[in-house]
């Protein structure tokens, strides 16, 4: 049995779009912040079994696709054919407006392989749960990620965006800001695929996200909250613009999604580095000097005394918690 523990990031250079869907390659590069607030760890045990079996949070749930995918790339590369038992608890709470995709199947991918006795590279377990989704590419490592996008399956992995370090120290903070805890209406596979397919706009969005790459990182060397900040809510914007120009248009943005850029906006007018970012979904994250992290949440607070904030820092990479 081995278990392992990933932790979700946030793209602050997003991936949206696939190039190969078969192959889970991008049109773009992407750049994250690993977090340390919200993790999956997941068991896995090769049994004598007839098929695989999947629990999360102790429920048997049916074994995606996207899983029978993950483990019969670890069966092929290790020549096991075991079913294999997964036992998954999901520590990313609904309350976070953050998607679990990312520390799952990096959670996965890591918990699988050594369980199967193969002992990956981190570059080999970025290319293995990028199988299961793309953001779980860039959860093998902590702290700041770039996921390049590659032109086959060997070269579309991620790796740490500035070297030697998970950059725990960094004096950056995420707020998680929840407005809406339902169901989001269009998957992220879903609208992905609607920008790709019907967007206008949709190569200029994949050619100025790849250029923003060595902005983004530039800024991180820099250690310029501000410049990452601003860089970070350009691109996420530009994303938007691609559901907002498909055929037909869509949308993530609740009203409180605007309302709350909007108050970042006033902070900022303030003097406070304030930027906001946002997913598939109408949840938030401001993007913070870590020094200005309980006057930021003051300021909300005043105008919208019912929203919840989670701060979170820079969080490390996968690593197994036994075997
Ligand atoms: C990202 N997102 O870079 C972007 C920004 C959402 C918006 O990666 O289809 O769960 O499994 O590869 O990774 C969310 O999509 O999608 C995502 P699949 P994934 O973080």
């Amino acid at each position: 049995m081995s278990r392992a523990r990933a932790y979700t990031n946030i793209a602050l250079v997003k991936y949206w779009g696939k190039r190969d869907p078969q192959q889970m390659l991008p049109f773009n590069s992407s750049l994250s912040l690993t977090l340390d607030q919200f993790y999956t760890e997941t068991s896995v045990t090769f049994v004598d079994d007839v098929a695989d079996q999947f629990y999360l949070d102790g429920e048997v749930q049916p074994v995606s696709a996207k899983i029978t995918h993950v483990i019969d790339l670890v069966r092929a590369q290790s020549g096991l054919q075991k079913a294999a038992l997964i036992r998954s608890d999901n520590h990313v709470p609904n309350a976070a407006g953050l998607a679990s995709s990312a520390s799952a199947f990096a959670a996965l991918a890591l918990a699988a392989s050594t369980a199967a006795g193969l002992k990956l590279s981190r570059r080999e377990l970025s290319i293995l749960a990028r199988h299961g989704s793309g953001s779980a590419s860039r959860s093998i490592y902590g702290g700041f990620v770039v996921w390049h996008a590659g032109q086959d399956d060997q070269s579309s992995f991620a790796e740490p965006a500035i070297a030697n370090t998970e950059q725990v120290d960094f004096p950056i903070a995420i707020l998680a800001v929840l407005v809406d805890q339902s169901q989001k209406k269009v998957s992220s596979s879903a609208g992905m695929a609607a920008s790709v397919a019907t967007s206008p706009f949709y190569p200029v969005w994949a050619r100025t996200a790849e250029a923003a790459i060595p902005k983004m990182t530039a800024a991180i060397a820099a250690k310029a909250v501000d410049k990452i900040g601003a860089l970070a809510e350009t691109n996420a914007m530009q994303m938007h613009a691609t559901t907002l120009s498909a055929d037909p248009p869509f949308t993530y943005f609740e009203p409180e999604t605007l309302q709350i850029w909007e108050k970042a906006r006033e902070i900022r007018r303030k003097g406070l580095n304030c930027y906001v970012t946002l997913d598939a979904g109408p949840n938030p994250k401001l993007i913070c000097q870590l020094q200005d992290v309980e006057k930021i949440i003051h300021e909300f607070q005043k105008e919208f005394p019912n929203l919840t904030f989670t701060s979170c820092r820079p969080g490390p990479g996968a690593y197994l918690v036994n075997e």
